[in-house]
């Protein structure tokens, strides 16, 4: 097979930041995940098709499906049952990481309840008492950290391997919850639907690549309505439930004159505390004694995407802006918690003065410095380590820093309850939007970069099609930084929406794409979802919501799309997980899965095709609905004036 030809850097990313320190890379002898892709080429195309088999040591096994050469598995597997192992494996991976993240929050949670996690309180008092009243925990009488102490209490219980349901499947429509019922996938367990699926897989187990594919379905909804759930739910309550807030976005958040640090990861544990330590008046003094104006924290991938929310602090990139954030030389430290961090940025920051942390036990990084936090010592550990941050600012060389380019404004902070109070305290303004075609659906688009595409590309040409088309987009991860960077996190992007979209943004002096969070946080979409379809009085299959991962690359992606589809959510992904060598699995995922949840995937990596599809989609449901499909500039005077909170539709989501 001929090689894949090599791309020029014009070719490689969307952004002037990325494409000026590619440049600086080669010059400085820095190997990024572009370069590594390079060597990777060409592909084995049966790990494309998910055709091997490393499970045990009769192979490894290398499947061919049919004709002449027609080859199994030792054990007799065939392709589509070596696929849908391997697919159920690749989710279950996913679904544990999110759902890993979740239990620390859980434990930070019970500690404050214990009072053994001094650094860290209770923020959303209001918030915990409501959720505890969703589950039906009685909460009169106790003070918070009785009542952090009951609700960990509760929560502990879905880890285990004893309940039939998850706490959080009371948000989800009645149809939904006996669909999953009927098919025998209502998700019982966090740890127990991984677990089953590493039984399943095993050889001589599951031997019914149907019945692993629903399985890993079971498996995704244990994540998306329980582990990631729980993870945004009591980042929430410990760290505060995000509200509107202006920040910034791109390289240009990097500061020539100040010690910067970047947090990188998932877990607002870690990121939380370095920032209070940044801003204490002890560090900035010692940055100040160090020659420094001042100490930045700015925020890479989705712990960025945490202190974004909650904090308004910068974003300085995302996914395959993370070697290049550190080509800047203008970086004293990066602060790792666990997921998405290439092993290979010990070896960039290496090349420079930077200092890489790690802070989990869960996640070391040979050639960094391990640093391990415990919710009892938080506040001191991260003293300690923005300490060594201030004096890497003395190792610094100015004469290798560049910092590429001006950052960008962007809005954030749009948790649910936030879109509640925007609208006014009431779903219903977004419900007559919908029903009058002002907003004709919503979108969520989601997730990573992949170097396999031009960075960021997709992501913002497939936003700027569907606002284009009077569909609100809801964005999480690392898509976050791309929509920002094109300038679409910002009320004046109203400009670029359909006449629709554009006045209710108008009205309301929101975004047409709204940040709600980080990876976890697409369970937002799925509770936003769930209310509006509680709301309507119907399922969310019927909706006209779909989701998009037009970038991802990584397990915890592939979980999250298989539970948006499994709760009834169309959705998009730009690239294909490694199942095309069986027609049982690419059939169930790309039109079978219909028949079972009412959605199912599309796969496509052209942004301006992926929005025709979407917009089909939504097209469809709102015929369904028997709602309006709009002339141009519909329901002229629906959003003149937000309403006054009038309780008129039951959110939960106020105390
Ligand atoms: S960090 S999973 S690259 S969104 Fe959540 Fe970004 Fe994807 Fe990691």
């Amino acid at each position: 097979m001929a090689r894949e030809a090599k791309r020029e850097i014009a070719q490689l990313s969307e952004w002037d930041d990325a494409r000026i320190m590619l440049e600086k890379a080669a010059a400085d002898g820095v190997e990024t995940a572009w370069d590594r892709l390079e060597k990777q080429k060409n592909h084995c195309t049966f790990c494309e098709q998910g055709l091997t088999c490393q499970k045990c040591v009769m192979g490894p096994c290398r499947i061919v499906a049919e004709g002449a050469k027609k080859k199994d598995g030792v054990c007799g597997a065939d392709a589509d049952l070596t696929v849908a192992r391997n697919f159920g494996r690749f989710i279950a991976a996913g679904a544990a990481s999110h759902s890993d993240h979740g239990r620390d929050l859980l434990e930070v949670l019970a500690e404050v309840g214990a009072g053994t996690a001094p650094d860290y309180e209770v923020r959303d008092e209001a918030k915990l008492r409501r959720i505890c009243g969703e589950l039906g925990l009685e909460t009169d009488g106790l003070d918070a950290p009785a009542v952090a102490a009951k609700l960990a209490d509760r929560l502990y219980s879905d880890y285990g391997f004893r309940r039939e349901a998850l706490s959080f499947c009371v948000r989800a429509p009645k149809a939904r919850l006996d669909l999953w019922h009927a098919l025998g996938v209502t998700p019982r367990g966090i740890d127990r639907e991984p677990v089953e699926m590493l039984h399943r897989t095993h050889m001589g187990v599951d031997c019914d690549p149907a019945s692993i594919c629903l399985h890993a379905a079971r498996t995704a909804l244990a994540d998306g309505w329980g582990g990631s759930m729980i993870g945004t739910e009591l980042s929430d309550i410990l760290f505060g439930t995000p509200k509107p807030v202006r920040s910034t976005a791109n390289l240009g958040v990097l500061k020539a004159d100040q010690v910067n640090i970047l947090v990188h990861g998932h877990s607002p544990v870690v990121s939380e505390m370095i920032l209070a330590a940044a801003r204490s008046p002890e560090m900035l003094a010692k940055a100040r004694e160090a020659g420094a104006t001042g100490i930045n924290v700015a925020g890479l991938c989705c712990t960025g995407n945490e202190l974004l929310m909650r904090q308004g602090v910068p974003m300085a990139g995302n996914h395959l802006m993370t070697e290049l954030s550190l080509v800047t030389g203008a970086v004293e430290m990066v602060v790792a918690d666990y997921q998405c961090i290439m092993p290979s940025l010990t070896t960039v920051a290496a090349c420079y003065h930077t200092q890489f942390v790690s802070t989990s036990d869960k996640a070391k990084f040979p050639g960094g410095l391990h640093v391990p936090f415990h919710p009892s010592t938080a506040k001191k550990q991260a003293m300690d380590v923005v300490g060594m941050a201030v004096e890497a600012f003395t190792r610094r060389d100015q004469t290798r820093v560049h910092i590429p380019v001006e950052p960008v404004e962007i809005m954030t902070g749009f948790s649910n309850e936030a879109i509640l109070e925007a609208l006014g305290g009431t779903l219903d303004p977004l419900l007559d939007a919908v029903k009058s075609g002002a907003v004709r659906g919503l979108a969520g688009i989601v997730g990573c970069n992949n170097p396999k595409l031009k960075h960021d590309h997709v992501h913002v040409n497939l936003a700027r099609e569907l606002i284009k088309r009077d569909v609100l987009v809801v964005v999480t991860g690392c898509a976050t930084v791309a929509m920002g960077k094109a300038g679409l996190l910002m009320p004046d992007a109203a400009d670029m929406a359909g006449p629709g979209l554009s006045k209710v943004c108008r009205a309301l002096n929101i975004p047409p794409v709204l940040h709600v969070g980080s990876c976890v946080d697409n369970s937002r979409i799925l509770q936003l979802a769930a209310l509006v379809a509680n709301a309507l009085g119907v399922d969310i299959s019927q909706l006209p919501v779909v989701a998009s991962a037009p970038e991802w690359y990584a397990e915890k992606a592939a979980a999250i799309g298989l539970y948006a589809v499994a709760s009834g959510i169309q959705t998009h992904l730009g690239l294909p997980p490694n199942i095309l060598g069986s027609t049982v699995v690419t059939e169930l995922a790309t039109k079978g899965m219909t028949d079972l949840f009412g959605a199912c995937f599309v796969v496509e990596s052209d942004p301006f095709k992926a929005a025709e599809l979407l917009d089909a989609h939504i097209a469809s449901r709102r015929i369904g609905l028997g709602l309006y499909e709009p002339e141009p500039s519909p329901a002229e005077d629906l959003f003149e004036a937000v309403p006054p909170a009038s309780g008129s539709v039951e959110t939960g989501l106020t105390a």
